[in-house]
């Protein structure tokens, strides 16, 4: 079932003014489970990841911990984020930092063809920005500020006070774009989502476009402007640019051509930047557009925004110290769907984890094995006349496997694990109708036993291949117990689903044993 296709999936890349909360390894997660999806299936993938260095938000964050920028990123970097990827299992092939120089130097090549196709100019500007974002802000996303700042103008999402900025600056001709941008739209429905994604997109480009600073004087924070080294360049414009760096934009060796469209996973707060601005650069310059913008919701605090700057993140650690990485793959990927907030509970995260996880699957796969060990003596049941019930096991699995990869395709985590989730109810159903126990007591039932245990293993082999990129650590260690051979990150669904184990089950200690509460 290899397709080789390509799928080149990223996330947004990381501000190291501080440190990982689990908002960020929500997206981080998504991308791994895409990733490990496709992988699985022959596709020719590369999942990338990253930090965003440059600009005056980290410049600042130094500053006030008595440090250059670089040591600071260099410190964060080491200390926090790349220790995350570690921490949520992920199977990034690359990581890029904004300060390296494959980036730096391949920022320049592009602005110089940006520059030389006619799309940058240069004027005065002032306007009020908001650092915390990075972003020049229009009257809408302005608000009056309160407590501390009360009469002051506030940024709508970092509450805090705006800057007036006045410059003179490189512009990017955006306005010109926007009929090319709206036709983009039209032509490629599925480009931005969710649906209510796009149309928010689509309403604000119809609005009408100005262009963009994309240069700055006040500071040194960046990567030079090729071609007038006392300005450098926006930070976005710098940080949308790495989806191409790092796979070596304009070096010519076919790894760009090969990788290139890819797919981005972004918050939805940064979604104009990837939906608007990043197809514009692109279009300016006659290079396809990416194939896909998922603007992921949020995970709320008391309603709000989880976030580093008003000091309500939880560090994925917390959560993964107690429950294992796996568990809290599946608890995000499960409990919200992708392009919707969502709230993150400790209460809800041990329920399912004991309902769904010890108690749905990790029991199923305990009860079965230790079955095929009792009854069998370890061996797996071989050639079994399939029987009606048998057969309608095999029918939910493949009915499983095509409903999963139709929700993967639009991104639907959730509704892919749904689909899954549907095998792993049946086969506990299917243990509890058909009463091994029961068949056991009575020779004359042999091979009926049999025949069930050896569906029941294969319902299970089904099960580690799906949920493979979910939880890569219980599953590896299920197809291990139930005779399984190779990496299961190359075993396709249907593979596993016609495999019929040759061999014995092995001890497999509970795959996610109960955790007595605090
Ligand atoms: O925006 N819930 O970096 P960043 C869900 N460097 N997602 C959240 C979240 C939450 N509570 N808090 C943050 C930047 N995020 C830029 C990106 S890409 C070329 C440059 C998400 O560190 C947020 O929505 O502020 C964004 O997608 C990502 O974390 C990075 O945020």
């Amino acid at each position: 079932m290899a397709s080789g296709e390509s799928f080149y999936v990223t996330t947004p890349i990381f501000y190291v003014n501080d440190v990982p909360h689990i908002g960020h390894a929500y997206a981080e997660v998504a991308a791994d489970v895409l990733a490990r999806w496709h992988r699985q299936r022959g596709d020719d993938t590369w999942f990338l990841t990253g930090t965003d260095e440059h600009g005056q938000k980290i410049m600042r964050s130094a500053v006030a911990n008595n440090m250059q920028p670089q040591e600071w990123a260099d410190k964060l970097v080491e200390e926090a984020w790349r220790p995350m990827l570690k921490t949520l299992n992920l199977s990034n092939d690359d990581f890029i930092r904004t300060t390296e120089e494959r980036h730096e130097t391949r920022v320049q090549k592009f602005l110089t063809e940006l520059n030389d196709a006619g799309f940058i100019y240069e004027d005065e500007f002032e306007a009020l920005y908001c650092v915390g974002c990075e972003e020049f802000k229009p009257d809408s996303e302005i608000v009056d500020g309160e407590g501390q700042y009360e009469g002051q103008k506030v940024c709508a999402i970092h509450s805090k006070p705006m800057e007036l900025l006045k410059e003179r600056n490189y512009f990017f001709k955006l306005s010109a774009l926007q009929q090319p941008l709206l036709d983009y739209y039209e032509a490629h429905p599925d480009f931005i989502q969710p649906t209510s994604a796009r149309n928010e997109v689509v309403s604000f480009v119809q609005s009408g476009l100005h262009d963009l600073s994309i240069s700055r004087t006040s500071f040194d924070w960046g990567i030079k402007v090729p071609w007038d080294e006392s300005h450098i360049v926006y930070v976005w414009v710098d940080a949308l640019l790495n989806y191409f760096t790092a796979i070596g934009y304009g070096d010519g060796d076919g790894q760009f051509e090969r990788r290139w469209p890819g797919n981005h996973i972004v918050g939805k707060d940064i979604l104009r930047f990837h939906a608007v601005i990043w197809p514009a650069m692109l279009l300016a310059m006659k290079i396809q557009p990416p194939k896909r913008v998922f603007a992921t919701g949020w995970l709320l605090v008391g309603g709000e925004k989880m976030s580093k700057s008003k000091l309500t993140g939880i560090p994925p650690q917390e959560i993964t110290d107690t429950f294992g990485s796996d568990a809290f793959r599946y608890y995000f990927m499960r409990a919200i769907h992708l392009g919707q907030d969502g709230s993150f509970s400790w209460e809800d995260l041990s329920a399912r984890y004991h309902a769904e996880l010890a108690n749905g699957f990790g029991n199923l796969a305990s009860r079965v094995i230790s079955m095929v060990k009792k009854y069998f003596d370890g061996d797996i049941p071989q050639d079994v006349q399939e029987h009606v019930d048998d057969e309608k096991i095999l029918e939910i699995a493949r009915t499983a496997i095509r409903d999963s990869e139709e929700a993967i395709d639009r991104f639907a985590v959730d509704q892919a694990i749904a689909a899954i989730w549907k095998l792993v109810d049946a086969l506990n159903l299917y243990i509890t109708d058909q009463q091994p126990w029961v068949l056991a007591k009575d020779e004359a039932n042999r091979d009926r036993l049999a025949a069930v245990l050896a569906t029941a293993v294969r319902g299970l082999g089904v099960l580690a291949v799906l949920l493979n990129p979910i939880t890569p650590i219980a599953t590896e260690k299920l197809w291990g117990a139930i005779g399984g051979e190779g990496a299961l990150g190359g075993i396709t669904p249907t593979e596993a689903l016609d495999w019929k184990s040759s061999g014995r089950v092995s001890d497999l200690a509970s795959l996610f044993p109960r955790i007595e509460q605090e």
